[in-house]
């Protein structure tokens, strides 16, 4: 049956028996061709079925960055359910909101958290497999012996096909439902721009349980038919040695700032290579500058959000001009509104507000925020603050909301401060970004004791330890009599 984004992201890549997926991941072997790849989603997909797994179901995956978890997102789209990923640093309790939130029918997390997590699945009545960074668990005996081909569950553009939780600047994380089109506008409009062909081979260092390293990386290189050197994560010495082998790369800053930090990164190194691409964060111009002079080559940087997917780039031909994200996408209109919420005239700075195919449908169970973002016009308020330049190209200015990006991963100030503020003995608390060399920006938080004995720095350290995933920590903590306003 018709499956909106799978007929055009597997379906025509099932016989190919060219090399998809380099691995360096244990049980599988070196390579999974496109029809092995296939086969493994339908033998998943045949697996939910059994699980009881029906048309809208969400499957939560909180799983080590392997090849099956991709298959399970294929899967999913087969059967019509939702994938929703979460980041594997993830604490039990920022999980338990998400489950208790999306109400999976499924969850899939390593066999160390299985036991903690039990409790909230037993609670919403979800099944729980396992699957471990050397490839054993539950999940992966489910698939053994099951049928390689799967009659798919008919999908239509409007669907959904993925549920992403990002944070807010208030209250809890909010999950943007993608749809099949979302997705598939995307990723058609970005292999074409990008020049995404079979002839590629993509190095892929980034996380899967983002829209970076899921969609913009593995949806693209699966349409163009593309070979991913499929890495468990950011390595340099991995990186380094495969640069040589491939021609195309996706990252967050963090990663040029790291490749220039090595010296065997040069011209020679990068002769093979086609394009280097930067999103998630700000590149800064001078980053921009020094790749050129070392390698030659111009970072393209691209500018996007989970629940909008990307909204510009620069462009693939033509001037990738350091500061600016570039262009709007083909279909994708981007325009900016003053505090009165009319657009700004030339070059004046307001709101990035984004239109299109790929602006997701809302927030999940959340009518109030989704009508905050979801303008009546259709446009969705990014929260970002920017300007067009004389060229037409979008420059991010800054940000309304209070948020801090660190190595490409989101910390709302907020969420942290809640923490802070819940532990004994302290009053109040302000969270805040500073600039890193490595990651950009670092946390940073300034807290305040109720009078009374003071407060220990290495007691808010472990009480954030345990309730917060790992980048969301202070790296320095300044006790202060007051918060200077
Ligand atoms: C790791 N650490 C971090 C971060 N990453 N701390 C703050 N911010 C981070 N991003 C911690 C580690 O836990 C460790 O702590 C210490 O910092 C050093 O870790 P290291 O080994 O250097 O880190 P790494 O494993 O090499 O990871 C760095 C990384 C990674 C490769 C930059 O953070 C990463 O893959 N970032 C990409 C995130 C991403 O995909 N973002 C896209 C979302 P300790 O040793 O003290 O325990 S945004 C998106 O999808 C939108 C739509 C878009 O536009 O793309
Ligand atoms: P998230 O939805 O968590 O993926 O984060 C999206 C946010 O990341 C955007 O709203 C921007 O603030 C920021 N972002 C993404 N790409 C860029 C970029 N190229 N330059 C500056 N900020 C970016």
């Amino acid at each position: 049956m018709s499956n909106h984004l799978y007929d055009r992201l597997i379906a025509p890549q099932a016989r190919n028996d060219s090399c998809f997926l380099m691995l360096d991941e244990p049980g599988n072997g070196r390579e999974l061709s496109f029809a092995e790849f296939a086969e493994l989603a339908s033998q998943f997909a045949h697996m939910l079925v059994e699980h009881g797994v029906r048309p809208g179901d969400r499957i939560a995956v909180q799983a080590p960055k392997r090849s099956e978890v991709l298959a399970l997102y294929i899967a999913s789209l087969q059967t019509g359910a939702v994938f929703l990923p979460l980041n594997t640093g993830y604490r039990p309790n920022e999980i338990t909101y998400f489950l208790e939130d999306a109400i999976p029918r499924m969850i899939v997390c390593g066999d160390g958290v299985e036991q903690e997590l039990q409790p909230a699945a037993r609670g919403i009545g979800a099944a729980v497999l396992t699957l471990n960074a050397d490839g054993t668990g539950s999940l992966p005996k489910e698939i053994v012996d099951r049928p390689r081909r799967f009659n798919n569950v008919a999908r239509g553009p409007d669907d959904l096909a993925a549920l992403l939780y990002t944070s807010g600047t208030t209250g809890r994380s909010k999950g943007a439902m993608l749809t099949h089109e979302n997705l598939l506008s995307n990723a058609l409009v970005l292999t074409d721009l990008w020049q995404i062909s079979s002839n590629d081979t993509l190095i892929h260092a980034l996380p899967i349980f983002h829209t970076h390293g899921l969609f913009v990386a593995m949806n693209t290189a699966l349409i163009a038919g593309a070979r991913v050197n499929f890495m468990s994560g950011f390595d340099l010495d991995a990186i380094i040695a495969a640069i040589p082998e491939s021609t195309l790369m996706m990252g967050v800053p963090t990663f040029y700032t790291r490749l220039l930090g090595d010296d065997r990164l040069d011209r020679s190194l990068a002769a093979n290579m086609r394009l280097f691409v930067s999103g998630s964060a700000p590149l800064l111009a001078e980053t921009h500058q020094a790749f050129v002079e070392r390698t030659g080559h111009r970072i393209l940087e691209r500018y996007g959000m989970t629940e909008t997917n990307m909204i510009t780039s620069n462009p693939h031909d033509g001037l990738r001009q350091a500061g600016t994200v570039g262009l709007p996408l083909d279909g994708v209109e981007v325009r900016i509104t003053g505090t009165d919420g009319q657009p700004v005239s030339g070059d004046g700075v307001g709101m990035i507000e984004v239109r299109g195919p790929n602006i997701c449908r809302g927030y999940w169970n959340n009518p109030e925020k989704t009508a905050e973002a979801l303008l009546d016009d259709g446009y969705f308020v990014t929260g970002d603050l920017g300007r067009f330049d004389e060229n037409g190209h979008l420059v991010i200015v800054g940000r309304q909301k209070d948020l801090i990006i660190t190595g490409g991963y989101n910390v709302y100030p907020k969420e942290v401060e809640d923490v802070l503020n819940s532990i004994a003995g302290v009053s109040e608390s302000a969270v805040f970004g500073v600039p890193h060399a490595d990651f950009g920006e670092q946390v940073i938080a300034a807290v305040v004791s109720k009078t009374g004995p003071k407060l220990n720095k290495s007691v808010l350290a472990e009480e954030v330890e345990a309730r917060l995933v790992r980048y969301k920590h202070p790296r320095k903590y300044l006790l202060l009599e007051e918060l200077p306003r």
